[in-house]
């Protein structure tokens, strides 16, 4: 299901008990309901990291740096003494039905967000809000061929496709080897190994979590985890997250569920 960004009671600050100056318990607002992703008891419409646990929902970077906090939690704020940041798509698999359209960004198709085939490819486009700084997608193997397999996020950068995210199962690498791949006008450039499954194979749940330029004005990074083993893997080396605010998720020669798909943007 596809969660409103404005006016569904993400907070933007923490309660003070003006007794003692503890922070007080906040409870989710009455009438927010529905699937909670990350399990924090905050329901995804009106968590401040929808899939980051915070059952604080701690959002104090920005006053702490005497700055407004802008509604994202400190658990998952990509610039979390910065203001201006909020979350501008999410789109969770849990909901079966059809795509829900919100705001100006959107994420198309029908049904839910299983992707890919056997034989082919099968993909959803997106539209993101257009300073994105951060991607956050966790996604689950259903079934795979013998064949080169990928899934991942790719964007529409001008006049080429730019793979902004992959995991990728290649020949000629050894096995269990992985590699983040970024494909661009410049070429293909990878991450460094990841000590990862034999191939991709029923069951396995992988992580990739994309920071563009925007959050520190010069790094990007991508980390991956492999949600099963724990393995986990972050560059910040050679790969170029581009501006992007459009693209599609794919999965291919592989059935891939995309448990969730979360961009973070800045104003
Ligand atoms: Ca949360
Ligand atoms: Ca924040
Ligand atoms: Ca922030």
């Amino acid at each position: 299901m596809f969660l409103a960004v404005a006016g569904c009671g993400r907070l933007g600050f923490d309660t003070v008990d003006p007794a003692d100056g503890a922070l007080a318990e906040l409870e989710p607002p009455p009438g927010c309901e529905g699937p909670d992703e990350d399990g924090d008891r905050w329901p995804d419409a009106c968590d401040n990291c929808p899939v980051d646990p915070n059952s604080d929902q701690h959002d104090l970077g920005e006053d702490e740096a005497g700055e407004i906090a802008d509604g994202v939690g400190d658990a998952c704020d990509p610039r979390p003494a910065l203001a201006g940041d909020f979350i501008g798509l999410v789109e969770m698999h849990n909901d079966e039905g059809a795509y829900n359209l919100y705001d100006a960004y959107s994420l198309s198709g029908t049904g839910a967000l299983r992707l890919g085939s056997l034989t082919g490819p099968g993909s959803a486009s997106y539209v993101s809000p257009p300073r994105v700084t951060r991607v956050d997608t966790t996604y689950t193997i259903v079934d795979s061929s013998n064949l080169l397999q990928w899934m991942g996020v790719w964007t529409d950068n001008g006049p080429n496709d730019s793979m902004f995210l992959e995991s990728t199962w290649q020949p000629g690498l050894p096995a269990s080897v992985w590699r983040i791949k970024e494909s661009s006008s410049s070429g293909d450039r990878y991450s460094t190994d990841i000590s990862g499954p034999l191939r991709l194979g029923a069951g396995q749940r992988f992580r990739v979590v994309g920071d563009t330029e925007r959050v520190s004005g010069t790094d990007q990074k991508l980390t991956w985890t492999d949600r099963v083993t724990g393995t986990s893997v972050s560059t910040s080396l050679a790969l170029q997250i581009p501006r992007f605010n459009s693209g599609f998720l794919e999965g291919y020669r592989a059935i891939v569920d995309f448990e969730y798909f979360v961009t973070y943007a800045v104003r």
